[in-house]
C-alpha cells in the first residue's frame, strides 16, 4: 500500500475510535488513551496526524457533514432533502449508524463549557449552507412557493431535525427518529411546497431503510471507481 493511502486509513480509524469514544462518554471525560486503546494504534501514529484531544473533537466535527453520504438524485429537490434527513436519521440509530455522525451529533448537541474551545457551529454552519442550497436548487426549478424565504427555511429546518434528534433520542433512544422526521417534513412541506409538488413527496418514514441501501451501494460504486481511477492513473 502507499505510504500516503496508508496515512489515510490510519488517520480515518484515529477519527472514528475518537468519536466513538467521544459518543460513549462526552468530550470533558474522553481521553488519549481511550482512543489509542480504541483505535489499536501508537501514540506516535496519533500525534503525527492530531496534537490534541480538542484537535481530534475538531477534526470529527468537521467530518460530520461529509460522512452522509450522497442519496440518490431524485426529480424533486424537495423530495432529496427529504431523504436526505431519513438517511441521517438512519445514520444515527443505535445499530445501523455510522460512528462518525453519531458521536459528532453528540459533540455538536452536548453544551459543553466555554473553556472546551470547541467550534460547534462549523458542522451546523455546513448543514445550513448546504440546506440553503438544496432549496434553492428546489426553488429554481418552480418546487417552492414564490415568497418562502430559503434562508431562513434552511435554518427552521437544521433546528427543527436537531430539536426532534434530541427528543427522539431521550425518548427512545432514537428509535422513532425516522417517524418524528417524516413528521416534521409531513407539517412543513405544506408552507413550502407548491401543490402540484407537494402531492408527489413520499413522507413514509420506512423510506428511511431504502434510502440507506441505496446510499450505500452509490458510495461502493464510486469508491470502486475511485480506485480504479488510481490504478489507470499517470
Ligand atoms: O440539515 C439537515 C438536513 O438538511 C435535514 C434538515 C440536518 C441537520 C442536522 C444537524 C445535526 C446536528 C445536530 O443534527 C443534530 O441533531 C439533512
Amino acid at each position: 500500500m502507499a505510504r500516503q493511502e496508508r496515512a489515510i486509513r490510519t488517520r480515518r480509524a484515529l477519527l472514528v475510535a475518537a468519536a466513538e469514544v467521544f459518543d460513549e462518554v462526552g468530550y470533558e471525560a474522553a481521553t488519549i488513551s481511550d482512543v489509542l486503546k480504541k483505535s489499536g494504534m501508537t501514540k506516535g501514529a496519533l500525534y503525527f496526524h492530531f496534537t490534541s484531544k480538542e484537535e481530534l473533537a475538531q477534526a470529527v466535527l468537521a467530518a460530520q457533514v461529509e460522512s452522509l453520504p450522497r442519496v440518490p438524485e431524485q426529480e424533486l429537490k424537495l423530495q432529496q432533502s427529504l431523504d436526505e434527513a431519513l438517511l441521517l436519521a438512519y445514520l444515527l440509530k443505535r445499530d445501523t449508524g455510522d460512528p462518525i455522525v453519531q458521536g459528532s451529533v453528540r459533540l455538536t448537541v452536548d453544551q459543553g463549557s466555554p473553556k472546551d474551545h470547541l467550534n460547534r457551529r462549523v458542522p451546523m454552519k455546513a448543514w445550513q449552507d448546504h440546506t440553503q442550497a438544496l432549496f434553492q436548487e428546489a426553488k429554481a426549478k418552480g418546487e417552492v412557493l414564490p415568497h418562502a424565504d430559503v434562508d431562513s427555511l434552511a435554518k427552521l429546518f437544521v433546528g427543527a431535525f436537531t430539536g426532534v434528534q434530541v427528543l427522539s433520542r431521550i425518548m427512545t433512544g432514537r428509535a422513532d427518529l425516522a417517524e418524528r422526521v417524516a413528521d416534521l417534513y409531513r407539517h412543513l412541506m405544506p408552507s413550502i411546497a407548491v401543490p402540484g409538488v407537494l402531492v408527489r413527496l413520499d413522507f413514509t418514514p420506512e423510506r428511511a431503510a431504502r434510502i440507506h441501501r441505496e446510499a450505500m451501494e452509490l458510495r461502493e460504486v464510486e469508491a470502486a471507481e475511485g480506485e480504479g481511477d488510481l490504478e489507470d492513473g499517470p
